[in-house]
């Protein structure tokens, strides 16, 4: 790839009208059109099954005169395959991090919002040499005397009689390798158990396990975080406890379980990029393209499946559609996978493994996090809309709105807005201070600039406090001032 070809692309998108900056997602137009569907089903049928009353012998009727199955087998309907590829023509690219520059990076995987598998990565690390051994396994000995007190969440990959999966249970780290996965498969009584989510990075910052590489450098949304935990602004980590400030301090984790430990179905927070690198251990991924989610949801739009396979097909009637365009990537050590955005996702590992993650977002995906908490208010808003009448005024129905958006996305628009003036305002106060504004770092800091500025524009008008909301639109100004070489039409 040619030298100039970032700087030629930022360049035009700087020019480009700030209306197009924000692009739709691959998942926006099956949301509208499939999902809505879907949604509109649910609601007539609970009408016409309900006549929106509670009289049982109304109900008792319409199942004598056979039109409950009716509904049941219009709505277990599967979706027609409008189209779409008969099979999966995506597949994973590896790449050698020794011929991966940045700029390709940026241009091919994180813009494209495409999986890729970069090789050589972190054999230097202090993680590698001191946690494996010559073979590369896991040294769980080193492990456990280096930082058994540390506590950590294990959780739950399958249930059993005491527990469900997805259930988590607080222990120490000397707990977990030493009564649990040293002992031998049969001691450890049907559980399996995975340490995840462990704020590695931040509490043992000193340690200097491993080294972000440059690729993943760009990240809105650890700078936030870490912005928050040195200023006592609005969501500081003023007054809470060492520990709830440390729940809440970043997205970079440490996970660790032996073979067989595994993560279900998901898509990462907030639509977030995720990349993770193995210590030791390997894993397999399944990843489908985002243009495919629609088809994991259930009959009424609402829940999406548990697993790729094995579910209730007719719960999940698209799930086996789903299925064609999976795409399949086994992670060795020293390989970093890029998850892009958006991309559902089951994690298995195959070995004991021990892996670094994080999740991020940058100018090339904040589109997904908008478009997530828009969806996320919508639903929110219908989930309560029988509250609106209960409540004073608007303003207080949007602030019983806003704290489900927080609870179920990781937050709210003001916080996501907040986050975006912090991205805006110092890469404007950066550019101020250069004298140009036409080398490729500049060009960087003013894409990203322009693109938090566009991504503040759709939540203006529901931030629930004022006074946060005018500082919001000051700061956007400022902004937009400092940079008048880029199209804010
Ligand atoms: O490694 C795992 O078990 C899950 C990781 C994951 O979901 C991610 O990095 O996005
Ligand atoms: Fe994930």
């Amino acid at each position: 790839m040619d030298e100039g070809a970032l700087e030629e692309r930022l360049r035009s998108l700087l020019s480009e009208g700030l209306d197009h900056a924000l692009r739709p997602t691959d998942e926006s137009h099956h949301h509208q059109q499939r999902l809505a569907r879907r949604l509109e089903i649910a609601s007539s049928v609970y009408s016409s099954w309900t006549g929106k009353e509670n009289d049982a012998s109304k109900l008792a009727s319409k199942i004598a005169d056979g039109s409950v199955d009716n509904l049941r087998s219009f709505v277990t309907e599967k979706d027609e395959d409008d189209g779409v590829e008969a099979t999966s023509t995506v597949t994973v690219e590896v790449r050698d991090a020794e011929d991966l520059s940045y700029e390709e990076f940026w241009l091919r995987y994180m813009f494209e919002n495409k999986p890729v598998l970069v090789s050589h990565i972190g054999r230097e690390w202090r993680a590698t040499r001191e946690w494996t051994d010559h073979n590369g396994a896991l040294s769980l000995g080193a492990l456990s005397e280096a930082f058994g007190d540390a506590q950590v969440w294990v959780t739950h990959c399958t249930s059993t009689a005491e527990k469900s999966a997805g259930e988590r249970e607080r222990w120490t780290v000397r707990e977990y390798i030493e009564n649990y996965w040293r002992k031998d498969e049969g001691d450890r009584g049907n559980r399996s158990l995975y340490l995840k989510d462990w704020h590695f990075p931040t509490e043992f910052a000193d340690y200097g396990a491993y080294e972000t590489p440059k690729y993943f450098r760009d990240d809105w949304l650890n700078e936030y975080y870490d912005h928050l935990a040195s200023n006592a602004g609005p969501g500081g980590a003023g007054d809470k406890t060492d520990q709830q400030a440390l729940e809440c301090s970043d997205y970079r984790f440490l996970y660790m379980g032996p073979k067989g430990t595994k993560t279900g179905l998901h898509a990462d927070v907030l639509r977030s990029f995720s990349w993770s690198i193995n210590i030791s251990g390997r894993k397999r991924w399944f990843l489908l393209p985002p243009r495919y989610t629609h088809l994991l949801y259930d009959t009424f739009g609402h829940n999406i499946a548990p697993a790729f396979f094995g579910v209730d097909e007719e719960a999940f009637p698209n799930v086996a559609a789903a299925r064609k365009y999976l795409v399949e990537v086994v992670q060795g050590v020293g390989e970093a996978i890029f998850v892009p955005s958006g991309w559902h996702h089951t994690v298995e590992n195959l070995e004991d493994t021990l892996s670094i993650n994080h999740n991020w977002f940058n100018a090339c995906n904040v589109h997904y996090a908008v478009e997530l908490l828009q969806r996320e208010r919508h639903e929110a808003e219908q989930a309560i809309c029988d509250c609106r009448e209960l409540v004073a005024s608007e303003e207080e129905f949007e602030e019983l709105v806003q704290r489900n958006v927080a609870a179920n996305a990781s937050m709210d628009y003001e916080n996501f807005a907040y986050l975006l003036v912090m991205v805006a305002v110092s890469r404007a106060r950066a550019l101020v201070e250069e004298d140009s504004v036409e080398d490729p770092e500049s060009l960087m800091r003013s894409y990203e600039a322009k693109m938090a500025c566009a991504a503040v524009r759709p939540l203006v008008g529901r931030i629930t406090s004022k006074e946060a909301e005018a500082e919001i639109l000051k700061s956007m100004d400022f902004v937009k001032a400092s940079l008048p070489h880029v199209n804010w039409e």
